[in-house]
């Protein structure tokens, strides 16, 4: 290397200082503009305004879903950061001017073989975790009426949920966004809903659900559930809730124009307070097991002929 590369490469590295100096500056203003709008890092059962992460998690499955997802960013930041370096690297050592002759290396027998292996070894760290966590989600645990476990039906109308409750009198009711303002008392508007799904907090609810008509999806962020309400089927998800409060979620298969106005509002109560719900609302949604009209009408039907 003559004196001119040597020059090169200090060129090289405070160009390089400059950029770093650059993106630090950047990078403490962002986090100052952040702070100075009371940035609240998660939402507690509903977004908040510049919210960055996840909502915070209100089930095992979520707090899983939350621990995984960090992981796999801290691998991220590790590759990033490594492959920043080597690019850095590149551009001050082996730039035109640093290494005016370039070697004509074309092929490194372990190099190779290492950039082979260690992403196939990184994907299979990842992987292990992945699938623990995507069976732990997908198998619904053992329900025991005696422990208090509620299933419930979920099924998605345009635009509106309709929830029963098979094993507690199977009683039935809507469940329809808060549209007027008035209305909301304090209630995050778009989410609010008129009847909430209301379910005991520290028990295995399993949730059944359906399409009516097209496809709508269940989801609820804290819980870490989303699953998709299909017409003619039946698809199962469960959620424990380690907390009571009010979590939203929203219909997440476009299903219509009002794809965006049939939120989801699930109320975690003390098992108590649960009992006493389930009385009332036997009583207000109370039905008559009365026979399908379509069937009454094939009866008569047939009966004229
Ligand atoms: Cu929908």
């Amino acid at each position: 290397m003559g004196p001119g590369g040597h020059d090169g490469f200090i060129e090289g590295a405070m160009t390089t200082m400059l950029v770093f100096k650059r993106l630090a500056a950047l990078a403490v203003t962002i986090g100052a503009i952040l702070a100075g709008a009371g940035i609240a890092l998660a939402g507690d059962g509903q977004p908040s305004p510049w919210q960055l992460g996840f909502q915070q998690s209100a089930t095992p499955v979520m707090d899983n879903i939350i621990t995984f997802h960090t992981f796999v960013l801290y691998i991220i930041i590790a590759i990033s950061l490594f492959v920043l370096a080597l690019l850095l690297t590149i551009m001050v050592r082996f730039n035109a001017r640093a290494n005016p002759t370039p070697s004509r290396t074309t092929h490194n027998t372990l190099l190779e073989v290492a950039w082979t292996l260690i992403p196939v070894v990184i994907l299979v760290i990842i992987a292990i975790p992945s699938f623990r966590l995507l069976f732990y989600q997908l198998t619904i645990p053992a329900m025991s009426a005696e422990a208090g476990d509620v299933t419930i039906k979920a099924t998605g109308k345009q635009w509106f949920w309709t929830y029963s409750y098979p094993d507690h009198g199977n009683f039935e009711f809507d469940s329809l966004i808060v549209r007027d303002p008035a209305q909301l008392k304090g209630r995050p508007r778009l989410l609010a809903v008129d009847n909430e799904l209301v379910v005991p907090v520290n028990k295995n609810v399993r949730v059944i659900t359906t399409g009516a008509e097209v496809i709508h999806a269940f989801a609820v962020p804290s819980f870490g559930i989303k699953i998709d309400s299909i017409p003619g089927r039946l698809n199962e998800t469960w959620f424990k809730a380690t907390r009571e409060g009010i979590y939203y979620g929203q219909c997440s298969e476009l299903c219509g124009k009002d794809h965006a106005f049939m939120p989801i509002a699930v109320r975690v109560v003390s098992e108590d307070e649960f009992k006493k719900w389930v009385e009332g609302a036997r009583k207000r949604f109370a039905r008559e097991d009365v026979t399908p009209a379509t069937t009454v009408a094939t009866v008569e039907s047939s009966a004229t002929r």
